[in-house]
């Protein structure tokens, strides 16, 4: 079987195809078909994770995996929770839009800061996988990892917030830890564990 991992962000899709080794399945990215990135109109994360998976589903006439994913932050109301993505979202020149983790990190440090230095950093991990079928089928799993939002940022290895999350019974953060090592408890394992037991099993 094929299967177009349906994300344009290289972080995940490098997690997402180890994730997916193991099962003999033929993977090929959105990016490398040269599907449209939807925009993403949901307000959760199985919403968006739903529309970019059926986006790419019908684009590529094969079924497709989508991930919505995002940092949630207990002293911030859940925030920036699905519009993750957003806060780091800047305007480079004039028409050209870019990610810029430093700056989505330190909006968070910010926002916590005002609420004084004994607030609570806890936050978590959300991924939610959807998987979509050319016939419109769906299905759709959500994983979480619980750890502690830690200032200044650590560590060199993953990507977007992982130099600023601590996991819980651990006290380097995901940026710091062996990429096999936040494969066995993040938050994309917990959604992938739940996927590959309904849809791979037997
Ligand atoms: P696609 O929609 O193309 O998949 P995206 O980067 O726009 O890529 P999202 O809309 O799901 O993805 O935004 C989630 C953001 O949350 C993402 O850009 C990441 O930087 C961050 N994020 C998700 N999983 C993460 C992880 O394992 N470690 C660090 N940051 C993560």
């Amino acid at each position: 079987t094929r299967l177009v991992i349906a994300t344009h962000n290289a972080g995940k899709l490098r997690e997402i195809s180890a994730l997916l080794a193991p099962y003999g399945i033929e993977c090929v990215s959105a990016g490398d078909l040269g599907l449209p990135e939807p925009e993403e109109t949901g307000t959760t994360f199985a919403e968006n994770a739903l529309i970019k998976a059926h986006a790419a589903a019908s684009a590529a006439n094969l079924p497709a995996l989508a991930d919505d994913s995002g940092l949630s932050v207990v002293a911030l109301g859940g925030r920036p929770g699905v519009y993750t993505a957003d806060w780091a979202e800047r305007q480079w020149f004039e028409g050209e839009k870019g990610r810029d983790w430093y700056m989505a990190m330190g909006k968070v440090e910010g926002l916590l800061c005002e609420q004084g230095p004994e607030v609570d950093r806890s936050c978590w991990f959300s991924c939610t996988l959807a998987i979509a079928w050319p016939d419109g089928e769906e299905v759709v799993y959500e994983g979480r990892v619980d750890g502690t939002f830690s200032w200044p940022p650590r560590g060199t290895m993953g990507f977007g917030y992982d130099p600023v999350f601590v996991p819980h019974g651990r006290e380097v953060t995901f940026a710091e830890l062996d990429p096999a090592e936040k494969q066995a408890m993040s938050h994309r394992a917990d959604a992938f564990a739940k996927l590959v037991a309904e849809q791979f099993a037997g």
